[in-house]
């Protein structure tokens, strides 16, 4: 159990999170290729008034597949005022967004040691007003999940309190994100958020340093 998490990974947490059905919905989703998904898990106990901003996964995880998808699964019924994700629709795709996707789409946080989150921003309708989409969220109830693509801009509402967790998937036969996979490391590896790199965390590898050289 090394690295594993002791609720995440415990059997009937297991069973609601990478049980036969989402193993068949995936892989009837690639075309029959057989799939996995990573061994790390996002398990979230997200507090009042404690929300996530908006960004996409790429920046996260890019180091391997490039048809990774993410299984956002709430752990019981959420409605929207509990605190569930919401999505930009469109931004994956529209061409609206394709400096968006060029520019942040395409960092990878850990590997310029961003400080901070990695959130492009916490305002969803900054996004919307400067490069278009729709923001649409629902109610969930137990059963219910939320599958989107690593260039999905996403984010949550503000939480009362809920518990959450995301999944990855991906082709068993296309290559993984090394940091994912087998025995975990330290959290430094796994987001900007928690970087511990000194010699990158200079004060001008912030989100904010970034969008101004993108121009937004
Ligand atoms: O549940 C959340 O607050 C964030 C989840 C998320 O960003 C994701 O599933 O990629």
């Amino acid at each position: 159990m090394e690295g594993k998490n002791v609720i995440s990974h415990a059997d009937p947490v297991r069973k609601v999170l990478e049980g036969p059905r989402p193993f068949e919905f995936f892989k009837n989703y690639f075309g029959g290729r057989e799939v996995r998904t990573f061994d790390f898990k996002w398990l979230r106990a997200v507090h009042t008034e404690g929300f996530t901003g908006a960004h996409v996964d790429n920046v996260y995880m890019s180091r391997g597949s490039k048809e990774l998808l993410t299984m956002w699964t709430p752990l019981g019924d959420i409605t929207a005022d509990m605190g569930v994700l919401a999505m930009c629709e469109g931004s994956h795709r529209l061409p609206c967004f394709a400096k968006f996707q060029e520019k942040y789409g395409n960092l990878d946080v850990e590997a310029v040691g961003l400080k901070g989150t990695g959130w492009f921003t916490c305002d969803p309708y900054e996004v919307t007003d400067k490069f278009g989409g729709q923001w649409k969220t629902t109610n969930f109830q137990a059963g219910d999940v939320m599958i989107f693509t690593m260039r999905t801009l996403h984010m949550s509402t503000v939480n009362l309190a809920r518990i959450s967790c995301d999944t990855r998937w991906q082709p068993l036969d296309d290559v993984a994100d090394p940091r994912f996979i087998g025995d975990f490391q330290t959290p430094g590896t796994k987001f900007g958020l928690y970087s511990t790199d000194e010699s990158k965390t200079t004060s001008d590898n912030t989100m904010e340093h970034y969008r101004i050289k993108w121009g937004f």
